[in-house]
């Protein structure tokens, strides 16, 4: 059995640029709890929202100064994101 202290969370900030995320790939292992944060920029367009369609989850990033997702890691798969009009991607590998 494992003891986890909440510092163990693995952070990764992502910015959200207007012209695509970067880093577009962020890599956690599996079981260690895991994060995305995104700092959005200015004057963002379609990046003021980000999707992750196999989450079910659609965040606002407009006017805000960071977001946070929680990334599922008891399984090892990959989970894609883009911005609002699907144009720019990013993925989160799990392994
Ligand atoms: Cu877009």
């Amino acid at each position: 059995m494992s003891i986890l202290s909440k510092n163990q969370t693995k952070k990764v900030v992502v910015n959200a640029e207007n012209h695509g995320y970067k880093p577009e790939v962020v890599t956690f292992k599996q079981g260690k709890p895991a994060q995305l944060k995104f700092i959005p920029s200015d004057n963002m367009g379609c990046m003021n929202e980000v999707i992750f369609k196999d989450l079910g989850l659609d965040e606002k990033l407009d006017g805000k100064k960071e977001v946070t997702v929680n990334i599922p890691t008891d399984k090892p798969r990959t989970y894609n994101y883009a911005c609002s009009m699907d144009m720019f991607h990013g993925k989160v590998v799990v392994k």
